[in-house]
């Protein structure tokens, strides 16, 4: 194919994770900023709301969700390897780890983009006003900025981001890059020698907010260099694995999970497992609630509202609330969906490694509809049986 358009901005998350992909798989393309009048003009009303990363095909056709981007691409533009490795464990683990990076850290990459505006203000102006007012005079830099930031905050505390937690929250970050740090230690990538979705999802925030704004930028570079080492890593076009010599270009051999990155697992299982939980019995009391629910039906209604509710749950011995996304069943779906189809065996070892790591919930939770993706918006499915 060739001749893709990447409707995406240098300051988003989820922009980041297509853009990365787009970068390693050396997939020729051209960015362009939501700013852009055809953004305006044809994206957002063939999409159905004001989101990126959208990429276009030379034939026309929109994508949305980084998810099915990298789908589309991974046929369309087929490498050596794919992205979803071969080995059971290590496939249901990329799921695992592309939900945790996407959706679980949100949280530090919120907090150390909003709550440091002293050091982040000037450097974030420009970054949104530059792409979202391009040649506007000063007042519409200003009013662009302001219309986003405001935005943004909002959905700060919308993960959880409020002033009693900051504390934990930087303890918990600080506590992920030194495990992320120790694995990195001895391997250029979460499982191997190649990028996964696994690392596709971490870029995400790893590069936008916590690699990017300057405040973490430091942060990240002072505390945990093999960190920022792999976000540069994963915008290379290249290995660029210098520092780990001659590394085989493979995932880890017979389906390895090394014990740094199982350290890595249990964390997550602490910080997220509680969270989707709650946020999966949240949906499925919901589901039970409203009749007028139907198989197909935009889930809130309409495709730009994200979230359905706000749930409280206990989060490193803390309460925390947060808004609740039917999208992330989208990815644990996809995790269990490729658990189902091994065969007996496979399924075994990976719910003993799921259970050895406190993930095993993970290959069960369901409420009692599931949720699709249909013409780029969030739909629900079919009734199943529940599994909280
Ligand atoms: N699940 C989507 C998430 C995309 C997303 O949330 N994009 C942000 C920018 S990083 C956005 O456009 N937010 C605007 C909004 O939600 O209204 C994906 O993976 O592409």
């Amino acid at each position: 194919m060739g001749a893709y358009i990447l409707y995406a901005m240098p300051a988003s998350l989820y922009s980041g994770k297509a853009r990365s992909y787009l970068r390693k798989r050396r997939i020729d393309y051209i960015e362009r900023a939501n700013g852009h009048p055809e953004y305006r003009q044809q994206v957002v009303p063939a999409i159905g709301r004001m989101i990126i990363p959208v990429l276009e095909t030379s034939d026309g056709r929109l994508i949305q969700d980084t998810v099915s981007i990298m789908d589309l691409l991974e046929q369309a533009e087929p490498r050596e390897h794919s992205i979803y490795p071969p080995g059971p464990r290590q496939c249901a683990i990329g799921h695992v780890l592309e939900l945790f990076g996407g959706e679980g850290l949100l949280r530090p990459a919120m907090h150390y983009r909003w709550n440091f505006d002293e050091t982040n203000l000037p450097f974030l102006i420009d970054d949104f006003a530059g792409v979202l007012a391009v040649g506007g005079d000063e007042q519409a830099r200003r009013a662009a900025f302001e219309m986003a930031s405001g935005l943004m905050r909002k959905a700060a505390v919308g993960v959880g981001v409020t002033p009693e937690l900051i504390g934990e929250i930087e303890r918990s970050y600080a506590e992920f890059l030194e495990l992320f740090s120790a694995h990195l230690r001895h391997a250029p990538y979460l499982l191997g020698g190649l990028p996964s979705n696994g690392d596709f999802g971490f870029i995400g925030p790893l590069w936008a907010h916590l690699a990017r704004d300057p405040y973490p930028s430091i942060l990240m570079k002072r505390t945990a260099w093999p960190v920022y080492r792999w976000v540069e890593r994963m915008n290379a076009p290249v290995a660029d694995t210098s520092e780990y010599l001659d590394y085989p270009q493979r995932f880890f051999p017979d389906d390895e999970i090394p014990d740094t990155l199982r350290a890595l697992l249990r964390y997550i299982a602490d910080e997220q497992l509680p969270e989707l939980a709650a946020q999966v019995a949240f949906i499925d009391d919901y589901l039970a609630t409203e009749d007028d629910v139907v198989e197909g039906a935009i889930v809130g209604g309409k495709p730009s509202r994200r979230a359905i509710g706000t749930v409280t749950f206990p989060w490193r011995g803390r309460e925390m609330s947060t808004r609740v996304l039917p999208y992330r069943l989208v990815l644990l779906q996809r995790l269990q969906a490729a658990v189902a189809e091994r065969g007996h065996e496979q399924r075994r070892q990976i719910r003993a490694l799921f259970a050895e790591c406190g993930l095993e919930l993970l290959l069960d939770l369901r409420p009692r509809r599931s949720v699709c993706r249909q013409d780029n918006r969030e739909v629900w499915g079919a009734v199943q049986e529940p599994f909280l």
